[in-house]
């Protein structure tokens, strides 16, 4: 993609005709690219032209192998020597390069400078959604800073959800996109992806899920860990690294998905099956009362029995407490969980989507 002309104004143009860019850094594993690929394509599929900046590109021959019209993927450092599109997203405080703040600073109409952060269903997200910070020093200087907060609910940020996203869901035939691949569930086998972290209480979880299971295992300590635990009637393969729409068709597929961090989270809400979420681990332990939130949310309307097994099984599986007999009940039998899935992705699919929230944020035509 050419340079951005440097004098256009984000006040002349309909927010999907705004060029962005969208600035990542990746502090460690895959989600904070993932987050930004899967914006960017949302953005660029909607017209607009994208540019996505990150410190480490490698994880996109992956993740996207082809390439995608109006959205160009480029190395941090060449930013530098850019001109500032009419949005800069800044995603999970990422700092952006001076050089090219002071690039934003110097244009006759100032790009929206947005802050994109993490996804929480706690209550701060609410509070804090579209805080502004004005920027007095520094070569931002005049510039105004705002705060983007995804979330579970209409005073928050949303969700991404690209335009179809469920329709496709609906239309996929999950047994033959696996027989495709030879990764098929014999006859009379329900099939799991597993993505987790290395830490997850493997023993426990084989043994509470009992025969009759393919586990997909996606890449990752697991794929180690996990086979020698195998039990009497499950089985396992080990997958590549696929792209994230193959990844979205497997998690399509599977009767039950384990995932973690936050863009194949989100993802499995939207497949609409049963999933149990391995939350990213942090050192002050902020990570349980982010769980706790998600999960008094997204089970505020299910079966009293089903939210008490899924809240057991999720703190087990997240190492908060011992893993126990509640939360083995949960994972035996999922005819409850199923329809809950469904209902609870049908709860989110009724909000607007994060892009078109930030399209509007951006512009400010629609305000939050
Ligand atoms: O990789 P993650 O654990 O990512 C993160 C990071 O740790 C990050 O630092 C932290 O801030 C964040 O979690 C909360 O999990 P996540 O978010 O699910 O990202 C994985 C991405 O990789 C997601 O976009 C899906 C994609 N993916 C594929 O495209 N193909 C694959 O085969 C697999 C397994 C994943």
């Amino acid at each position: 993609m050419p340079d951005l002309p440097a004098e256009s104004s984000c006040a002349a143009q309909t927010p999907d005709r705004l060029t962005w860019d969208i600035f990542c850094r990746v502090i460690d594993n895959y989600g904070d690219l993932g987050v930004c690929l899967r914006l960017a394509r949302d953005l660029a599929g909607r017209g607009a032209q994208v540019r996505l900046w990150s410190d480490d590109l490698s994880p996109l021959s992956w993740m996207q192998p082809t390439p995608v019209e109006g959205l160009a993927c480029l190395p941090w450092a060449d930013s530098a020597r850019a001109a500032p599109g009419d949005v800069v997203v800044e995603t999970f405080g990422c700092d952006l390069p001076e050089a090219f703040i002071a690039a934003m600073a110097a244009r006759a109409v100032k790009p929206a400078w947005i802050n994109l952060e993490y996804l929480s269903a706690e209550s701060y997200v609410e509070r804090s959604h579209g805080l502004k910070s004005p920027q007095f020093s520094g070569p931002g200087a005049g510039l105004e800073k705002r705060f983007f907060y995804p979330g579970f609910n209409e005073r928050t940020g949303g969700l991404l959800r690209e335009p179809g996203l469920i329709e496709a869901i609906d239309g996929h035939d999950g047994a033959a996109w696996l027989a495709d691949r030879g990764w098929a569930p014999a006859a009379g086998e329900r099939v799991l992806s597993l993505f987790a972290y290395p830490h997850a209480p493997l023993a426990s979880f084989l043994e509470a899920l009992g025969p009759g299971w393919l586990l997909l295992l996606c890449p990752g300590a697991p794929q180690q860990e996990l086979p020698p635990l195998l039990r009497t009637g499950q089985r396992a393969i080990a997958l590549p690294h696929v792209s994230q729409a193959a990844y979205d068709r497997l998690l399509w597929s599977c009767d039950l998905n384990l995932v973690r961090g936050e863009d194949s989270f989100v993802r499995a809400q939207w497949a609409g099956r049963p999933m149990l979420w391995q939350i990213y681990f942090q050192d002050d332990g902020a990570h349980g009362p982010k769980l706790e939130a998600f999960l008094a949310r997204s089970m505020a309307e299910a079966p009293a029995p089903l939210r008490a097994h899924w809240h057991a099984l999720s703190l087990a599986w997240n190492g908060l407490v011992p893993w126990h007999s509640q939360a083995a009940l949960a994972l035996r039998d999922l005819t409850t969980a199923a329809p809950h899935a469904r209902a609870w992705r049908a709860e989110l699919a009724a909000l607007p989507d994060l892009t078109a929230r930030l399209q509007a944020f951006a512009g400010l035509s629609g305000g939050a």
